[in-house]
């Protein structure tokens, strides 16, 4: 994996002594992670297989919450949103991402929805990046009757969202086809139509938007089994322009999923595999950090999983 003695060398600071290994979390199986970074520190939300050894198929109830200052020592905070904090939602605490804007923490999550077939996107709020957060609106900000051109039930998942230059944050989403949309200034309303983006080639699910000197970044799940690829656009309504595979096929996973930050100067690519053994596995998964390095000119290098 990574050193934080390198982090600590090049950033002048102490060296943490330490090395960390992927999985990063090894007591319970993580999936989908997300990570904000806060006044110095990490927030890492995951969410939490809880599959049975050998039991095909998701159990997720809730997520989770990691933080750590120097992205090798993780602390495990009090769970900070479970489905049922959400009483229109009925199960599968499927993929979310933390967003602060204006000292308030704004969770978008995915979950299977109690009354409306199939997936929606729901909101929570909180005051401090670790909770507690409640629902922000009381029903979902997306459903799937929102979105009927994909034909399938799981197409409203994967929540990211991004505040762009002029202070509009944007909603991006999606199974088969990813939708975006604005979103108004108070974060839990949509703020004109849902529209699709065009020119990911392959996409499957899980986008994230990450923007760096100019440039926005849209990786995400491609095929399936999935591997992690991206797009590049100046602006967040495209062109996209598709630049291939960023990660291959993760360890004894069958899904992918990606968060990218950077953190103390150096870039981190957040992802998780089915490597824990014996029972690891595309429903027992578990999340892992490894470095993120760009070309000059602003490509990004394909990830070297330490796994590998
Ligand atoms: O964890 C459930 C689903 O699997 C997520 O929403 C997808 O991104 C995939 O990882």
């Amino acid at each position: 994996a990574f050193s934080a003695e390198h982090d600590g060398a090049r950033q002048g600071t102490k060296p943490v002594a330490a090395e960390a290994g992927n999985p990063i979390i090894k007591n319970k199986y993580t999936a989908d992670p997300a990570a904000l970074v806060h006044n110095g520190t990490v927030y890492l939300y995951t969410g939490h297989d809880e599959a049975a050894p050998r039991q095909e198929g998701y159990v997720m109830h809730e997520w989770l919450c990691f933080s750590s200052k120097d992205m090798v020592n993780w602390t495990e905070q009090p769970v900070p949103l479970r489905v049922k904090d959400f009483a229109w939602a009925k199960d599968d605490a499927w993929a979310s991402q933390v967003i602060e804007r204006n000292g308030k923490f704004y969770w978008y999550a995915a979950v299977e929805h109690g009354t409306i077939h199939g997936k929606a996107i729901g909101v929570a709020v909180a005051d401090s990046p670790t909770g507690p957060f409640k629902d922000a609106r009381g029903s979902a900000l997306i459903t799937n009757d929102m979105t009927t051109e994909a034909k399938i039930s799981w197409d409203d998942i994967d929540p990211t969202v991004v505040i762009d230059g002029n202070n509009q944050a944007y909603l991006f989403w999606g199974n088969t086809i990813c939708y975006y949309a604005k979103l108004k200034p108070n974060m839990t309303e949509l703020d004109g139509p849902i529209k699709k983006v065009e020119g990911l080639k392959n996409f499957t699910e899980a986008p994230w938007i990450h923007k760096r000197n100019g440039w926005y970044y849209l990786s995400y799940a491609y095929q399936f089994p999935e591997k992690t690829a991206y797009a590049m656009s100046r602006t967040l309504d495209g062109p996209w322009e598709y630049k291939g595979i960023l990660n291959e096929l993760a360890g004894n996973s069958n899904t992918n999923h990606q968060a990218i930050i950077d953190f103390k100067g150096q870039s981190y690519f957040i992802y998780h595999n089915g490597a824990i053994s014996p029972d690891g596995g595309s429903f027992r998964r578990s999340v892992c950090i490894d470095y993120l390095n760009y070309n000059p000119d602003g490509t990004i290098k394909r990830i070297v999983m330490t796994t590998e």
